[in-house]
């Protein structure tokens, strides 16, 4: 039987953990068991089917995939013990293109400067564009282009979140937020040993995202749901949302937000203060 399966308890729940340091086995480094259709990586791809991931198909596929998620798994397991040693508590925020990660840190860094002692690993595939608009604010700040050496990957994984941290005085911050690659599926398939994983989920998505791309809903343990001072110009339906969440992860917290007129950032900040204790305040 293949390692990528879900939990037995079928919650597929628990695979970032908040604040009680658990990890989980059925990993790749604190992630979900990996699922069909993502990255090429989905092991349910049948021989049959033409191959273009580069990975090959059937056993050696497999090899190749356990070894890919055994060297995530250790180097998780490295990243972890570094923000550990250094007592900084690591967020993974992901989100798909555009959801709002990037503005949402902007007002957070503005909301802490002075307050708390932030990191970013800000991940993309090209540019530097995110990274600069995070600059001003006081935080450090290290960029992993994937396309520089990570082979254009559409995620971070945990060896290139290692690759960033020398790049970070880990010992002088109190959080570390990683901001992904946009991507609705991949991120939430390698753990990089964050202590938490938040989403930023845009209401211009729609109410069916959870139902269609389950594995990163049910990866994290909190939604942030963005653009809402949007609302009033859209039919998202955020019951339905909701009823939709619930379905694939149950129970799951979410936030309300406007990255844009700072709804709902105060609430954000309290969460990220329950991860890593600091006073949140406005
Ligand atoms: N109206 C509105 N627009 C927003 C809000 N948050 C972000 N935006 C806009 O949405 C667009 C994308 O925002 P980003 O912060 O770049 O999104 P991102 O998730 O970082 O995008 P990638 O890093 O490319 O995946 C920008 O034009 C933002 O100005 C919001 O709360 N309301
Ligand atoms: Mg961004």
């Amino acid at each position: 039987m293949s390692r990528f399966h879900r939990h037995e308890d079928g919650t597929g729940h628990g695979h970032a953990d908040l604040g009680e340091g658990r990890t989980s086995r059925h990993s790749h480094g604190g992630a979900p068991p990996a699922a069909e259709g993502s990255c090429g990586r989905g092991l349910s791809v049948s021989a049959a089917v033409p191959d273009h991931s580069g990975y090959g198909t059937g056993a050696g596929r497999v090899e190749v995939l356990e070894a890919i998620f055994d060297e995530n798994d250790r180097l998780a397991a490295a990243n972890r013990a570094d923000f550990d040693a250094a007592h900084v508590r690591v967020v993974n925020l992901m989100s798909s293109p555009g959801a709002g990660k990037t503005m949402l840190l902007r007002r957070t860094l503005q909301r802490l400067a002075g307050k708390v002692r932030v990191g970013i690993v800000e991940g993309d595939i090209e540019t530097s564009l995110d990274a600069d608009r995070l600059q001003g604010f006081g935080a450090a700040i290290a960029l992993v282009n994937t396309g520089q050496g990570f082979g254009g990957e559409c995620h971070l994984d945990a060896p290139m979140v290692r690759s960033a941290l020398p790049r970070l005085p880990l010992q002088d911050l109190d959080l570390v937020v990683v901001e992904n690659v946009g991507n609705l599926v991949c991120p939430a398939e390698f753990g990089i040993g964050e202590h938490a994983r938040a989403m930023v989920y845009s209401v211009t998505e729609g109410e069916d995202k959870p139902l269609k791309y389950p594995v990163m809903f049910r990866s994290v343990n909190l939604v942030v749901i963005n653009k809402i001072d949007l609302l009033p110009h859209l039919d998202f339906d955020l019951g339905l949302f909701l009823k939709n969440l619930g379905e694939v992860n149950p129970g799951v917290a979410t936030i309300t937000v406007s990255a844009r007129t700072g709804e709902g950032v105060d609430a954000w900040c309290a969460w990220l203060s329950d991860v890593a204790p600091f006073p949140a305040g406005p």
